[in-house]
């Protein structure tokens, strides 16, 4: 298991969703960013920071929305150590994007330390065994073949299979239980023994919050980071996200309106 120790404050944010059509959810996160540059140790993005990502050279000639958001990650990562992890939506960033940005690629699951606090860190998407239409199609696009097939395509034509997977994926959500669509508790349990923790972090689920559980007679705890999606006052939907500062008071997470 990949182990980093950093000391705190350590900041965490994921699933931000970046894309071309969510202004606010990025200004959000670009003020997000400054803070997190003028106040944290370290900032981890353990995944989805992107709505899609289809391979690291759009970054070589990115359009402004991109440019804009990752120039904002350079320059915290200029500042303070910076890990970038991979979701489900951007499982195809590599070390070219992390090497331009002067971050690091956080590992699949990695043991974090922080003080005297220790967790199992990754995505989450491995934890939600009950949705196997996900787990196939997660298995097909973490091939590296499949992958190396996808890239050799133009980045046009890789536009429009991310859009067509985002359509696909949206209407087969629409048709899940909320219950499939959440982690499996034996999954998360099996993750706890295997790394001998007792603390695990995570996103992907949008169901921030802390879940205590016991597994094999020991309390562990299971927390889960925000979903950002500020760009849908107009439905009704109120300015959405936030993260998680680790320091010496522990875990805590914090609204986008709250800091
Ligand atoms: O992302 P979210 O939160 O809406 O739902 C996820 C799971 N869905 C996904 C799929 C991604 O959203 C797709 C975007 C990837 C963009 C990267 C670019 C690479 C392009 C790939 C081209 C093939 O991760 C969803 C889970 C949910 O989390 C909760 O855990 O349920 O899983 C699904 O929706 C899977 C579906 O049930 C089955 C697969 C649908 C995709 C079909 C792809 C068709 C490709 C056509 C290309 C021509
Ligand atoms: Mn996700």
């Amino acid at each position: 298991m990949n182990k980093i120790s950093i000391a705190g404050p350590v900041w965490l944010a994921s699933d931000i969703h970046l894309g071309q059509n969510t202004p606010a959810t990025s200004e959000a996160f670009r003020d997000f960013l400054k803070l997190a540059a003028s106040e944290a140790s370290a900032l981890l993005l353990p995944g989805d920071i992107f709505d899609a990502w289809i391979g690291d050279d759009v970054a070589v000639l990115a359009p402004p929305w991109l440019a804009q958001d990752l120039m904002a990650i350079k320059a915290v990562a200029a500042k303070i150590p910076v890990w970038v992890g991979r979701g489900n939506r951007d499982f195809l960033i590599g070390e070219a994007l992390t090497a331009g940005l002067g971050a690091r690629l956080l590992p699949e699951q990695a043991l974090v330390s922080v003080g005297n606090h220790t967790m199992l860190l990754s995505h989450g998407d491995e934890y939600c065994t009950d949705d196997v239409a996900y787990q196939q199609f997660r298995a097909m696009v973490r091939n590296p073949a499949w992958q190396a097939g996808f890239l050799a395509r133009s980045i046009p034509e890789r536009l429009t299979m991310a859009a067509q997977a985002r359509g696909e994926s949206m209407a087969a959500n629409q048709v899940k239980s909320s219950e499939i669509m959440d982690v499996n508790t034996d999954a998360v349990a099996a993750a706890i023994l295997s790394a001998g923790v007792s603390l695990v972090v995570h996103g992907h689920t949008h169901r921030p919050g802390r879940t205590v559980m016991s597994v094999e007679g020991k309390r562990c705890e299971r927390w889960v980071l925000p979903d950002w999606d500020c760009d849908h006052v107009d439905q009704g939907k109120p300015p959405r996200g936030g993260w998680m500062v680790i320091d010496e008071d522990g875990l805590t997470l914090f609204d986008l309106d709250q800091d």
